[in-house]
Order: structure tokens, then C-alpha cells, then sequence
């Protein structure tokens, strides 16, 4: 039988202790990808009608992150939108494609103070709203 000794649950404290410590750096984000879209029946604009028009707007919930630098940031995207979209942040090399319905983890380093745009690269920016991941010293 192993012999517990004063120096090896101290040791196996510190451990913990930096342990806890290492998970103080972490932080894990759910974001969520929604889609509004909403059909204009009819509308006349200066003498002309249009009919049928479909309005579609994506952004994530919640647009805007905020972590502490050199964060191992973990962010958890849902695509709720109908088709697949995007999800990008350039400072940090992130650039993914999330089909419908799908879930995915996405795990970096936020080693740069700034604000970041998280934007699709799929889709035109005007029916996407960006979002942010702020980082601060
Ligand atoms: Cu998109």
C-alpha cells in the first residue's frame, strides 16, 4: 500500500490550486444564430408596388463577447437558421461553416486586446448583423 505522506498531499494540493487557476483563464460562450425573416405583402413606393417581398435577417445572440486577454475562449454556436452560416473572426484565424440545425464548438486563444467583428463570410453583410468579441487587457 502506498504511503500518503505530508509532502505528496501538499503537493497534490498545489496541484488543485493550479488547476483551479489554468480554469480561471477559461471561459465558455453559447451563441445562438437566428434567422427573422418576414414577408412584405404588398407596399407602393412611389407609384410603384411591389409584392411578396422577403425581408431576411440573421445576427447572433448575443452579439457581443467579452473576454480578458490571453482567455482560451470556447464559444458553442447554434445555427437556427434555415441554411448554413458562417462564423468568422479574422484576428484570430476563426472561419467555420455551421449547417442548419447544427451545433459547433469553436476553441482559440484570445492572445490580442481589441474588438474583433465575428461576421458570416457566406452571406451578404446586409442581412447579417456582426457581432463582437471584445477583448480587453
Ligand atoms: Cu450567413
Amino acid at each position: 500500500m502506498m504511503k500518503i505522506t505530508k509532502a505528496l498531499l501538499v503537493s497534490f494540493a498545489f496541484g488543485l490550486l493550479l488547476a483551479g487557476n489554468a480554469q480561471a483563464t477559461e471561459q465558455s460562450f453559447k451563441v445562438v444564430v437566428n434567422a427573422y425573416d418576414t414577408t412584405i405583402p404588398e407596399l407602393n413606393v412611389e407609384g410603384v408596388t411591389v409584392k411578396n417581398i422577403r425581408a431576411f435577417n440573421v445576427l447572433n445572440e448575443p452579439e457581443t463577447l467579452t473576454v480578458k486577454k490571453g482567455t482560451s475562449v470556447k464559444i458553442t454556436v447554434e445555427n437556427k437558421s434555415p441554411i448554413s452560416e458562417g462564423f468568422s473572426i479574422d484576428a484570430f484565424g476563426v472561419q467555420e461553416v455551421i449547417k442548419a440545425g447544427e451545433t459547433k464548438t469553436i476553441s482559440f486563444v484570445a492572445d490580442k486586446a481589441g474588438a474583433f467583428t465575428i461576421w458570416c463570410q457566406l452571406h451578404p453583410k446586409n442581412i447579417h448583423l456582426p457581432g463582437s468579441l471584445n477583448v480587453v487587457q
